[in-house]
This record gives C-alpha cells, sequence and structure tokens, in this order.
C-alpha cells in the first residue's frame, strides 16, 4: 500500500513536472510570445518605419546590377503580413539607391496592429520594376512582447535587416 502511495506520489510529481516545463517553454522560453502580461496593449499604431540596415549584397552580387553611379544600390521599401494577409505595403515608396550607413523613413498613416503579442512578419524588398522584387531579409517577432514592454521606437532585427516602427500604443 505504501509502495503504491508512493509510486502514486512520484508519478504525480513528474506529471507537475512535465506541466510546469512546458509551461515555462510555452510562456517564456521566448519573450515574444509571452502572452501573460497584464500590461499588454490592446493595439500598437505604427506611425513611421525607419530602416536603418540592410545587407550589402544577395550573397552573390549587389542588389541591382545595371550601369550608372549608384544605380546598383537597392530600391527599398517594407511589407507586413500578418498570416497571411499583407497589412503594409509600400511598394510606391520605394526609396531609391540607398547608401549604406544612412537610415531611411516612411511616414505611414497610422497602421493599426490589432494582435500585437502575436508574429508578425516584417519583410524588406528592393524594387526591381518589371522583374520580381529581391526579399532582402525578414522577421517573423510580435511588436510587442514583455522582454521589450512598451518601447518607442520598437526595434525589428534579425536576417541582416533592421526597422524602427515609431509607434503608440492602446490599452
Ligand atoms: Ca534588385
Ligand atoms: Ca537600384
Amino acid at each position: 500500500m505504501k509502495t503504491k502511495t508512493n509510486n502514486q506520489l512520484i508519478s504525480l510529481l513528474i506529471a507537475l513536472y512535465v506541466f510546469i516545463a512546458f509551461m515555462f517553454t510555452a510562456c517564456c522560453g521566448n519573450g515574444d510570445d509571452d502572452f501573460t502580461n497584464t500590461q499588454a496593449p490592446s493595439s500598437v499604431t505604427i506611425q513611421k518605419i525607419t530602416v536603418t540596415n540592410w545587407p550589402s549584397n544577395d550573397g552573390i552580387s549587389t542588389w541591382d546590377i545595371c550601369v550608372g553611379l549608384n544605380c546598383i544600390r537597392p530600391d527599398i521599401y517594407p511589407v507586413i503580413k500578418y498570416e497571411s494577409t499583407t497589412i503594409l505595403d509600400l511598394v510606391n515608396e520605394a526609396i531609391e539607391n540607398v547608401s549604406t550607413g544612412e537610415n531611411y523613413s516612411f511616414s505611414i498613416s497610422n497602421l493599426v496592429i490589432t494582435e500585437p503579442k502575436i508574429k508578425h512578419l516584417f519583410r524588406l524588398y528592393d524594387e526591381d520594376g518589371a522583374t520580381e522584387d529581391d526579399l532582402m531579409g525578414q522577421v517573423s517577432v510580435a511588436p510587442f512582447s514583455t522582454v521589450n514592454g512598451r518601447s518607442n521606437p520598437i526595434i525589428i532585427s534579425g536576417d541582416g535587416i533592421t526597422m524602427e516602427l515609431q509607434v503608440t500604443y492602446q490599452d
């Protein structure tokens, strides 16, 4: 009887341990996905995106191959996707022939992120006119994370690209 109770206790402890380990991984393994923070905003509104970094080439050659003083430089614009929906596409405001080390800002008219705790896909493209635009880099991240709190700007960085989001937070 004693052994059976002990076995049950051990089983219970193992189950509890697995549960806690699972909860820790789900909750806090990646601070970007913490759904438990009551300080999280109900929405985040993006007012400006400043691109501060991008890969110097596509791994093989310059972003554009052409004859001209600066035309080999990329013509950048950001795109934001949420799940399968493109919620921002600034292809029509692409900035031509950008210089490494400079910052380039895109003012946008209040893009409201309604699920700031869920991952969004931030992409930077090189606009190529007639041919398919080059994807320069992309980062999948939640705009709001408990690690960064309500920072402004929000820094989106990875895969060779960096974007700073000028935002406001809504409770
Ligand atoms: Ca190109
Ligand atoms: Ca170019």
